[in-house]
């Protein structure tokens, strides 16, 4: 059976959780508890010498890349699979791939230095996080958002038009990530909130939250990460991304 090594923790393991669950893939769930520093032993070095999650392991075939990981599922999988989440037709198809090249380095980037900000800064360097640093990147996140729903979403229902695709999760899960570190990203939002709720329909409420339990639970998680024996390690990369 396909094997899918994910923490939940990570919004690119939570998309491909949700796609592989509603669409109906069978799949074993690999746990690798990033916080713990799973990602550093050598049996994940093995799977993925990047050392991140997500990865899928189809027979001998390993794939990274959280959007490369539901774009091969949905095309090994495009008899059962319904054509809205990655549409057969040119342009729309087209559309659901600006998205996902879109986001990396817009919605993505900043909601997860928000993330690293209030859940992990004053653990690596000791200090809190400076007000201008923190309301920069809060700024850099509501122009991301802007952009979201006044280029991507528009008017209608969901990224490409009246239905779910890949765009639309893979968005919905970067944005939950600032929320579960406390950012009030859907207030004064109402267009940004009725999409997050027809997703969260579409996906399936229980789905949805179960992904999502970690992250909106995640006190515990600095003193977890602290207690970690590849902490050292890890804080020099996290030095890197608070600049
Ligand atoms: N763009 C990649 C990102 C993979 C990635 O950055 N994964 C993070 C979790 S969201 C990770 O494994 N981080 C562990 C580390 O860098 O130490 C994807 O979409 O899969």
């Amino acid at each position: 059976m396909m094997e899918l090594y994910l923490d939940l923790y990570s919004q690119p393991c939570r998309s491909v959780f949700m796609f592989a669950k509603v669409a109906g893939i069978p799949f074993e769930f690999k746990q690798v508890d990033l916080a713990a520093g799973q990602h550093y032993s050598d049996e994940f070095g093995e799977i993925n010498s990047l050392r991140k999650v997500p990865v899928m392991k189809d027979g001998n075939f390993i794939l990274t890349k959280g959007d490369s990981c539901l774009r091969y599922l949905v095309q090994k999988h495009s008899s059962t699979v319904a054509d809205h989440w990655y549409p057969a037709d040119l342009q729309q198809r087209a559309r659901v791939n600006e998205y996902l090249a879109w986001q990396h380095m817009n919605l993505r980037a900043h909601g997860s230095k928000i993330f690293l900000f209030k859940m992990l800064f004053s653990i690596v360097t000791g200090s809190e996080v400076p007000k201008e640093k923190m309301d920069t990147a809060v700024e850099d996140l509501n122009q991301a958002l802007d952009i979201l729903e006044e280029k991507f979403l528009q008017s209608k229902p969901f990224i490409i038009g009246d239905k779910i695709s890949l765009a639309d999760l893979v968005a919905v899960v970067e944005i939950m990530q600032p929320v579960g570190s406390g950012l009030d990203v859907f207030g004064g939002r109402p267009k940004l909130s009725a999409w997050r709720d027809r997703l969260r329909k579409e996906l399936g409420e229980k789905l949805f939250d179960e992904a999502h339990e970690l992250i909106m639970n995640m006190s515990g998680l600095p003193q977890k990460l602290q207690n970690n024996s590849a902490f050292d390690m890890m804080k020099l990369k996290f030095q890197k991304m608070f600049i």
